[in-house]
C-alpha cells in the first residue's frame, strides 16, 4: 500500500453523537465533577482542577496575555467511559491493532479542550502512529511539516510561531502546510509529519492514533526498541 498523505474530510463527523451532543456545556453539566490534568504551553506548569472550573476559566478570561492552561490528551476511559459511544470509527482509520491493551502501547483516544490560544507544540505523534483528529467546536490552526523536513526542525525544540533563526539557521528550509480545521472537520495526519496545533476559537476536539498496513513495521520497530 502506498504512503498516505495528510488528507481533511468534512462530512463524517456530522454523523457522530458527538458532533451533535459535545458543546462547552455539556461537558460542564454532565462531568464538571471529574478531574483533569491541565498544563501550560512548556508543560512546566500543571495543575488538576474540576473540569467545570477549568471550562469557567476557558469561558471567563480573556487570555491575552497569559501562558494558557490547555486539556490535552484527556484519557476519558475511566472517568466517563461512555463517552466512546459517541465517536464512531472513521472511514479511513482502520486501526489493525484495535482493542489492544498492554504497557507499551494501548488502543487509546483523547479528547482535548482548551480557550482561545492553546497550543501544542511542534512534535510527531508516539511510535509512528497516523492519528484522526475530529474538530467538533471551534477552529483550530495546524502548521504541519513533511517527515522529510525533519533535519530542519532541530527535534521539535524550534517554535515555527516565532523562531529564533540565529539558534536554528536551517529552519528556513522547512516548508510548512497550514491548514484551518474547521468545526465538523477530521484530519487524518500521517505518521511522523510534525505538527504544531493552536485554537483560533474556544475548542473541543477528540483524537485517536492507529496503525495500518502502511506504518506497521516502524511501529513494530520502535516497540522492538522500547523492550530492549
Ligand atoms: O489539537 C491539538 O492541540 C493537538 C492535536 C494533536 O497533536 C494530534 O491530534 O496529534
Ligand atoms: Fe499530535
Amino acid at each position: 500500500m502506498h504512503k498516505i498523505e495528510i488528507y481533511v474530510d468534512n462530512q463524517e463527523l456530522k454523523e457522530w453523537p458527538a458532533y451533535q451532543k459535545w458543546s462547552f456545556e455539556y461537558f460542564k453539566s454532565n462531568y464538571g465533577h471529574v478531574q483533569v490534568t491541565v498544563s501550560n504551553s512548556n508543560f512546566n506548569e500543571n495543575y488538576v482542577v474540576s473540569l467545570s472550573d477549568y471550562i469557567e476559566y476557558i469561558m471567563n478570561s480573556a487570555h491575552e496575555d497569559e501562558d494558557i492552561l490547555y486539556l490535552r490528551d484527556w484519557d476519558y476511559t475511566d472517568t466517563a467511559p461512555e463517552l466512546a459511544n459517541d465517536i464512531l470509527e472513521p472511514k479511513m482509520a482502520t486501526n489493525l491493532l484495535k482493542g489492544i491493551n498492554t504497557e507499551i502501547y494501548k488502543d487509546i483516544s483523547w479528547i482535548y479542550i482548551g480557550p482561545k490560544k492553546a497550543i501544542t507544540p511542534l512534535h510527531q505523534d508516539f511510535l509512528h502512529t497516523h492519528t484522526w483528529n475530529a474538530l467538533i467546536t471551534g477552529r483550530k490552526e495546524w502548521i504541519i511539516y513533511d517527515v522529510k523536513d525533519t533535519e530542519y526542525l532541530y527535534n521539535g525544540q524550534v517554535d515555527p510561531l516565532n523562531p529564533d533563526h540565529e539558534r536554528f539557521p536551517e529552519f528556513k528550509k522547512a516548508t510548512p502546510i497550514k491548514i484551518i480545521q474547521n468545526p465538523g472537520d477530521i484530519i487524518y495526519l500521517p505518521s511522523d509529519y510534525w505538527h504544531l496545533v493552536r485554537s483560533i476559537e474556544p475548542s473541543i476536539a477528540i483524537t485517536k492514533n492507529y496503525i495500518n498496513e502502511t506504518n506497521i513495521g516502524d511501529f513494530v520497530e520502535s516497540i522492538l526498541k522500547e523492550v530492549k
